[in-house]
C-alpha cells in the first residue's frame, strides 16, 4: 500500500467538514434529557446513561444475560422496567467490565469516552455520571460535533408521533438551530395507511381509508402543511423489504400503496423540488418484546425501485437498503438511473467490515457519485465514534482507487483529493438540495 498516498489522504479526510444527512438527534429546543433525572420526554437524547441504553445495547446485552430458564435472567418487559439508569448499569457492568467490550457498538463507547478526556475503563458510572451532569448542553454540542468533524446534522421529524407533533405545534421555531436541518419523515402514510388514516382523520383532514372522496387531496394538503411549517431538506418514508410499486395491480392494498406513494409523497416532492429518501428492509418488530430493539431486516425485489425510478425519472431518489446482499443491486441499478443516489452504510451495515466492503463497492461502480455515510446517531455522543471511524474507512478505501489510478498512471493532487472528499462528506448532498425550493 502506498504509504505517503493514503497518509495524505488521511490527513485531507480528518479536515473536511461533513454533513451528517441522516439521524435521530434533535435540536435541544424539542427538549434534551438531563443526565441522572430521567423523564421529561425528551427528543434529544445525550451522556453516559442514554449511550449505554441505546437499542443496540439491549440486543447485546441479552445475549450474555442467563437464559430465560435460569437464575438471575431477565425478560424484555422486566429489562424496560427498568429506569434509564439501571439498564445503564447493567450493560456496563455485563458488555464492558466483566469482558473486554469488541462489538462495533462497545469499541465506540470506548472511542467516545476517550476522546472525550475520560479513562474508558472506569468499573462504575460514577466517575462518568458526574462528568456529563457538569456539562452545558449547548457547549457539549459544539464540542462533540468539533470531535465529529460534522458540521450540519439532518434530523428526522416526524409528523405522526405524537411528542414530536406537540413540540412543533407549541414552538414553530423549535428547530431553529443553525447546526440542525429538519427533514419530514411519513412512513405511515405508506407503511401503516390505517393508522396515519385515524389520526388525519382526527386532526381534521377529509381522508377515508379506501382513498374514496378526495382523501389524495387531503394527504396532500397534510404533507404541504408540515413542508411550510418544518421547511425539510428532503422527505423520507421507510419501506418494509417486501414492499411492492405496482399501480396497475388488481390487488386493491398494492394499488392503494402505489397511489399513496406516487400521488402524495413522490407528487409532494415533485412540486417542492425535494429529494424522497427511501430506507428500505427493516423488518419491524419481529421480536415485539424487544420494543425499540426489535427490528429486524430482509432482502427487498430491486425490480421495485426501478419501476419507481422509472415512473418518476424527474425525482431524485436517496437510497439506502439495510440487506448486505442487496448493496451490489443497488449500486448497478444506480448506474441505470441517475435519480437514484444511494447513501449511507444504514443500521446493521455500519460496521468496520461493512463499511469496507459496501465503499470499495460504490468507489468502483459509481465513481465519487453517490453518499457514504451517515451516522444514524440516536444518542448525541454517537457522532463522535461513528464519524471518526467512517470518515478514516472512506479515506482509506478512497486512497485504494488512487493507488490504482496512480498504478494506471496518473497522479491524484491533494486538490484533487480534497475535492473527491467534499464531494462525498458533503458536496454531493448540498448540491442536490440547492436544487430544490425550500
Ligand atoms: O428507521 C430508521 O431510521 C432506523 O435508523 C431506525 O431508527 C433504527 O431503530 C435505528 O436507530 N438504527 O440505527
Ligand atoms: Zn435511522
Amino acid at each position: 500500500m502506498d504509504d505517503g498516498l493514503q497518509q495524505r489522504v488521511e490527513q485531507i479526510a480528518a479536515s473536511i467538514p461533513i454533513t451528517d444527512i441522516h439521524t435521530h438527534l434533535y435540536s435541544p429546543a424539542f427538549g434534551a434529557s438531563r443526565p441522572g433525572d430521567p423523564g421529561g420526554d425528551p427528543l434529544l437524547l445525550w451522556g453516559i446513561d442514554e449511550l449505554l441504553a441505546y437499542h443496540y445495547f439491549v440486543d447485546e446485552v441479552f445475549r450474555v444475560l442467563p437464559a430465560r430458564s435460569e437464575p438471575g435472567s431477565l425478560g424484555p418487559a422486566q429489562f424496560w422496567a427498568m429506569p434509564v439508569a439501571d439498564r445503564a448499569d447493567l450493560v456496563w457492568q455485563k458488555l464492558f467490565v466483566e469482558r473486554p467490550p469488541v462489538s462495533e457498538a462497545c469499541v465506540g463507547v470506548v472511542d467516545v469516552l476517550t476522546a472525550l478526556g475520560l479513562e474508558p475503563d472506569e468499573p462504575d458510572l460514577t466517575r462518568y455520571r458526574s462528568w456529563f451532569a457538569a456539562r452545558d448542553i449547548d457547549a457539549h454540542i459544539d464540542e462533540v460535533m468539533r470531535l465529529a468533524g460534522v458540521t450540519k446534522l439532518v434530523m428526522t421529524n416526524e409528523p405522526f408521533t405524537d411528542l414530536e407533533r406537540s413540540r412543533w405545534l407549541e414552538n414553530p421555531r423549535v428547530a431553529d438551530d443553525p447546526r440542525f436541518a429538519p427533514v419530514v419523515r411519513v412512513d405511515p402514510i405508506v407503511e401503516r395507511w390505517p393508522e396515519a388514516c385515524r389520526k388525519l382523520a382526527a386532526w381534521g383532514y377529509g381522508v377515508a381509508d379506501d382513498l374514496s372522496g378526495d382523501t389524495i387531496g387531503e394527504v396532500r394538503r397534510f404533507l404541504d402543511e408540515w413542508i411550510e411549517r418544518a421547511r425539510p431538506e428532503y422527505l423520507a418514508c421507510s419501506l418494509s423489504p417486501g414492499y411492492r410499486h405496482e399501480p396497475d395491480s388488481d390487488d386493491p392494498a398494492l394499488h392503494d400503496f402505489a397511489r399513496l406513494f406516487d400521488e402524495c409523497l413522490v407528487a409532494t416532492a415533485r412540486e417542492h423540488g425535494l429529494m424522497l429518501a427511501l430506507m428500505i428492509g427493516a423488518n419491524r418488530g419481529i421480536h415485539p418484546e424487544m420494543q425499540i430493539a426489535g427490528d429486524g431486516l430482509g432482502k427487498t425485489d430491486i425490480n421495485q425501485l426501478v419501476s419507481i425510478a422509472r415512473t418518476h425519472p424527474d425525482v431524485t431518489f436517496l437510497v439506502t437498503l439495510l440487506s448486505r446482499e442487496d448493496q451490489h443491486e443497488l449500486c448497478v441499478t444506480a448506474r441505470k438511473f441517475a435519480n437514484i443516489l444511494p447513501f449511507g452504510c444504514w443500521w446493521y451495515l455500519n460496521t468496520t467490515s461493512q463499511i469496507r466492503e459496501i465503499t470499495r463497492m460504490r468507489l468502483e461502480l459509481l465513481g465519487t457519485a453517490f453518499i457514504p455515510q451517515h451516522s444514524d446517531a440516536r444518542v448525541l455522543e454517537q457522532l463522535i465514534y461513528k464519524w471518526r471511524q467512517s470518515r478514516r474507512l472512506i479515506g482509506e478505501c478512497l486512497a485504494e482507487r488512487y493507488i490504482e489510478a496512480e498504478r494506471a498512471g496518473l497522479s491524484v493532487s491533494d486538490a484533487a483529493i480534497e475535492a473527491d472528499l467534499d464531494r462525498l462528506l458533503r458536496g454531493n448532498y448540498a448540491a442536490r438540495i440547492s436544487a430544490g425550493v425550500h
